[in-house]
């Protein structure tokens, strides 16, 4: 699978990069499978419970959004952060080292919200500006099915824009809001499944409410940077920033030049994303959604 050098520069300039064709057909089945083997608790956790084998995929996917960290605990996600051909587009984007600290597994069901305008790097900071997401398409994604959304070109300036509670709960999850900007420049991202979109992490881009009737719009995204950066993200309190840094990632590509600080153990538990629409259905019936009591 090559990157050429237009790839990179389109990359550099515009912010993001989509890859056709980068995981086969039965990869995204495999991913697929292990999805609902996830929502099913296969790989039970506290936050994913399991769930009778009587229930279809569609009863035990339809409420969740997202399960955050699913390489904590499945071995084929795990696989998948590490996968060769977005190793080898990543290694020309970023750099020859390569670490993954982040994976989220979006199932966002028919009616389920989407993500309002951020950029990634509010939330996962690195010290290089390297932040990368890899956006595993597992369905064709549509403006329908609430395809991603990105503004060509935000990412330069290397400017995080303020953040604001929105007013848009029907159309958005809880996260807030990026403003300040001039969005009439944004493009929809609409591509098949097996499609890898690449973006930056000072990117702004936004993701709309699953309009469709019946199809979900599942996609594995995992978040990488260059291995040489330091990683001070959710510090600690005492800690100094400046010298903060998590180690609790996988190496993806070329050398860890901190190996030496040894890799933190992942908690055997992953997180749930909340929404309007799970919030709903949770109220309707907490036990089968596999929440703690
Ligand atoms: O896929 C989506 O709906 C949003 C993804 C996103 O915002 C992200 O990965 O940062």
């Amino acid at each position: 699978m090559s990157c050429s050098d237009a790839d990179v520069a389109f990359y550099h300039e515009k912010g993001y990069l989509v890859c056709p064709d980068l995981i086969d057909s039965e990869e995204v089945e495999q991913l697929l499978r292990d999805t609902a083997n996830l929502a099913r608790g296969k790989y039970p956790c506290e936050s994913l419970r399991p769930l009778p084998d009587t229930m279809s995929d569609d009863e035990v996917l339809r409420r969740i959004l997202c399960i955050h960290q699913p390489h904590f605990i499945s071995p084929t996600m795990l696989e998948f952060v590490k996968h060769p051909h977005t190793a080898q587009v990543l290694s020309r984007i970023i750099g020859p080292s390569v670490k993954c600290m982040q994976s989220m597994l979006f199932v966002k069901p028919p009616g389920f919200q989407g993500q309002a305008w951020h950029q990634d790097e509010i939330y996962i900071p690195t010290r290089d500006r390297s932040l990368t997401g890899g956006w595993i398409a597992l369905d064709d994604a549509t403006l329908e099915n609430g395809c991603l959304w990105v503004l060509p070109g935000s990412h330069k300036e290397g400017y995080l824009y303020p953040q604001r509670p929105h007013d848009l709960p029907e159309e958005f999850d809880f996260a807030m809001e990026s403003h300040g900007f001039d969005e009439s420049e944004e493009v929809p991202v609409e591509v098949k499944a097996g499609t890898v979109v690449f973006f930056n992490g000072y990117l702004l881009h936004r993701s709309r409410k699953n309009r469709s009737a019946s199809c979900y719009r599942r996609v594995l995204v995992n978040h990488y940077m260059n291995a040489y950066s330091l990683l001070p993200w959710q510090v600690r309190e005492g800690e100094s920033p400046a010298t903060a840094d998590r180690r609790n990632v996988v190496m993806v590509a070329g050398e860890d030049p901190y190996a030496w600080k040894g890799y933190e153990t992942p908690p055997n538990n992953v997180s749930l994303r909340k929404c309007k629409a799970v919030e709903e259905s949770d109220s309707q019936s907490p036990r089968e959604a596999g929440e703690a009591d």
